[in-house]
């Protein structure tokens, strides 16, 4: 099709970008770490978005070249953050299903001088689901290398709760259903509340996604949320505006 091989060329050309999208602790709104999002205007397409393309690449085949290049870039500008923020990188089903993925971004990891303890890699329910023991060896090989793996979009799966038990997670990313509305919505407060009680007795990092108004970033804080995630603090943005937005913190 017309946007496969747009993908394709957009792919050997280096053309896809990434954008980062600022993660901040809750308590004093210090920023904590970036997420990678990929990004892809294409001259006669416009817009698509990585919900398309990302899915797109997995079913033809290129995954790994998308993944490969995208961790390079996003581990390139990450160089030049505070070496303290962490880098959050999304593993698509796909790659958790092939035992060659660790050893690929570590060498990526290696290649670009990025210490690997700063590198966390996101990873959704559905992605574990595909193969679970495989899945299970790949996050092993990333956490022993020191990289830290978060399960992402926490809530919308299914089977949330045996996956905790039965995976090693560093951190746990409350999917944003939960948290939009949440200062006026009882229901969602309550899950809130609760995921967080139960990742401090797992000791487990909690980020609430998806937060876009102070009312919400108030009561996750009452809740005990530890960070946060959202347009309220940050819009995806490229290298060059994340180097900005942290000259004006620091
Ligand atoms: O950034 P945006 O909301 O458009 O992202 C849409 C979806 O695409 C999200 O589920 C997000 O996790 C996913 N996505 C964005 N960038 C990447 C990436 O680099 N790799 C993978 N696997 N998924 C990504
Ligand atoms: O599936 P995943 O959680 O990786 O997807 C992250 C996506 O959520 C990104 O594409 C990002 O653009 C989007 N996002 C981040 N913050 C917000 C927000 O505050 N509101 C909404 N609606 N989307 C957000
Ligand atoms: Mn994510
Ligand atoms: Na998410």
């Amino acid at each position: 099709t017309q946007l496969e091989q747009a993908l394709r060329n957009a792919i050997i050309a280096d053309e896809i970008d990434v954008h980062f999208q600022p993660i901040v602790k809750l308590r004093n709104d210090d920023v904590v770490g970036f997420e990678a999002l990929a990004r892809w205007c294409d001259a006669n397409l416009g817009y698509v978005s990585p919900a398309i393309f990302v899915p797109l690449a997995e079913e033809r085949g290129f995954i790994d070249a998308l993944a490969e290049m995208l961790l390079r870039k996003a581990a390139q500008a990450a160089l030049s953050w505070p070496k303290e923020l962490f880098l959050s990188f999304n593993l698509s089903s796909a790659q958790l299903t092939d035992m060659s993925t660790s050893s690929r971004l570590l060498t990526i990891v290696n290649q670009v001088g990025l210490d690997p303890r700063r590198l966390e890699l996101e990873i959704t329910e559905t992605a574990v689901m595909a193969d679970a023991d495989v899945a299970q060896k790949i996050v092993a090989e990333f956490r022993s290398a020191g990289v830290r793996v978060s399960l992402d979009d926490f809530g919308t799966g299914q089977s949330s709760l045996g996956r905790l038990r039965d995976f090693t997670f560093d951190k746990v990313k409350i999917d944003r259903a939960f948290v939009s509305g949440i200062s006026a919505d009882r229901a969602s407060e309550h899950i809130v509340k609760a995921i967080v009680s139960m990742c401090e007795g797992l000791e487990l990092e909690v980020v609430a996604e998806g937060i876009e108004h102070p009312s919400e970033a108030l009561k996750l804080k009452s809740l005990g949320c530890g960070m946060g995630q959202g347009f309220f603090y940050g819009k995806p943005a490229d290298a060059v505006a994340t180097m900005r937005y942290l000259a004006d913190r620091y």
